[in-house]
């Protein structure tokens, strides 16, 4: 068809949905932009678009809802024989090829301010490491532990897609065979503006913005990337946010402890720090497990504390989850609720207030009769990396880092002398969680000291 053709299509389409403007600057835009706009605009699904408006502006509450408290297993409450039996249970399922892992990386970092892929950020550690290198590095480490690579899926958006790509080229891929890292995009969905009008980014591109991190699934079929999880015969699915600092990869602990337990899914916990900290919370929603997202949490809910005077709801979502391959073949097709945020972005007409579409990937739990809940340490699991300053900003997350650090060499009996007032980062091929540490690594005199391998030669 050519593009006279198209153009006729388009705006009688456009007529019908009131989006007309898309084509306020066609006669202005040179042959090639106009075909491309066209093609923009022919992805559109209209009617997805009006119903996602429509439910906006007539958002009706969900009917009565009974919330309960979601109990969780207390990993520290595990003795150290237990421990060291699902890790090894973990570590098997990894050797065997029965594990992968997945990294969403395909939101926006607005909040972050930084222009490349957040997984790019360096949070200014004194190896200057990037997240994704620090997350190379300990899946790295668990892969030489049992001579096998770990499957990692990289989930981009169409904009950061190939600067993602170019970073980890860049960089040899930090060390990680090529061949098993499955970087995919995620899909997109056009802004609208306070009445519903598909907003442009300049005068021949949509405002396409990231569709959520539920989007991740169905993007992986889209790619392949779900057959090739089933062909490489993996059951188990680590999915983790690109943003956290300590990310304990591909946790083994976590995944021998939850193939035991059986259950589907499995998520990490932490204690809620305050009623006011930006975490999903863990519920029994009518029964069925879920995750009210924090901006949506009842104040009632926020709370609501229990008689010992602590918040009854403390379970902490810190996006760290667990899938079976089955349970994942099940709800890929499944229609997730989208959630409407309401963001000032950058248009053609500048800075205005636009309703983004997003997608949870914490909506899937209630397709699931039970799951497995751990409840994790705080300090040894969850940095986040936001904001440019203040709370979940780079500098809390490299204090995080380093604190453990201490704490790790602390624990391998390293004296406190031979630690205080120095800077020592220990690299993830040197420990995964703390182990293989020795006091020659540390009577280095450089400050700061970053241990790189796990002997001085
Ligand atoms: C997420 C969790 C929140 C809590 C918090 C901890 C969700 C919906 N909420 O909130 O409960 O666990 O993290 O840090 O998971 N992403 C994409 N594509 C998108 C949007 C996001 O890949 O379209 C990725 C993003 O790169 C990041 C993760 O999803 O790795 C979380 O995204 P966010 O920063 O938008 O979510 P946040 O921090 O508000």
């Amino acid at each position: 068809m050519n593009n006279q053709s198209k153009y006729e299509n388009i705006k009688n389409l456009l007529q019908k949905y009131k989006q007309e403007h898309l084509l306020n600057h066609y006669e202005s835009l040179s042959l090639h932009e106009q075909e491309s706009l066209l093609n923009e605009i022919q992805r559109i699904d209209f009617e997805k678009i009006v119903m996602l408006y429509n439910q906006i502006v007539n958002c009706n509450n969900d009917g009565e809802i009974e919330f309960k408290p979601l109990e969780a297993q207390n990993w520290g409450e595990l003795d150290k024989k237990q421990k060291e039996h699902f890790n090894a249970l973990g570590m098997d399922l990894i050797k065997n090829g029965k594990v992968a892992s997945l990294v969403v990386a395909g939101g926006q970092g607005s909040r972050l301010g930084c222009d490349g892929p957040k997984g790019t950020y360096n949070i200014g550690l004194p190896s200057q490491k990037s997240l994704f290198q620090l997350q190379a590095e300990r899946l790295i480490n668990l892969s030489n532990k049992v001579n096998r690579f770990i499957p990692w899926y990289v989930m981009t958006n169409p904009e950061n897609h190939e600067e993602t790509l170019y970073f980890f080229k860049k960089n040899r891929f930090f060390g990680y065979p090529q061949h098993e890292i499955f970087f995919f995009k995620q899909d997109v969905l056009p802004a609208l503006d306070m009445n519903g009008k598909i907003l442009m980014s300049s005068p021949s591109q949509i405002c396409f913005v990231p569709n959520g991190n539920g989007g991740c699934f169905s993007a992986l079929k889209r790619s392949g990337g779900l057959n090739d999880l089933k062909q490489r015969g993996v059951e188990w699915l680590f999915y983790y946010n690109v943003d956290n600092a300590l990310i304990k990869v591909a946790d083994p602990g976590f995944i021998g402890y939850s193939h035991v337990k059986g259950h589907p899914i499995a998520s990490k916990v932490i204690e809620k720090r305050n009623p006011d900290e930006k975490v999903g919370l863990f519920v029994l929603k009518n029964g069925r497990p879920s995750v009210i997202e924090y901006t949506e949490l009842p104040e009632n809910i926020k709370q609501q504390k229990n008689l010992s005077e602590q918040l009854l709801y403390n379970q902490a979502n810190i996006s760290i989850h667990l899938f079976h391959i089955n349970f994942i073949e099940k709800v890929v097709d499944c229609n997730l609720p989208y959630r409407v945020a309401k963001k000032s972005i950058k248009t053609i007409s500048g800075q205005v207030d636009a309703y983004k579409f997003e997608l949870f990937i914490f909506d899937l739990f209630p397709y699931s009769k039970s799951m497995t809940i751990i409840k994790v340490n705080r300090e040894e699991e969850f940095a986040p990396v936001k904001n440019k300053t203040g709370p979940d900003s780079p500098s809390t997350a490299k204090n995080l880092v380093l604190n453990l650090h201490r704490k790790w060499l602390l624990n391998a009996g390293i004296p406190e002398e031979l630690i205080d007032d120095r800077v020592i980062e220990i690299s993830p091929l040197v420990s995964y969680c703390g182990e293989g540490l020795s006091v020659d690594l540390v009577q280095n005199q450089l400050n700061p000291l970053v241990i790189e391998r796990s002997q001085i030669k």
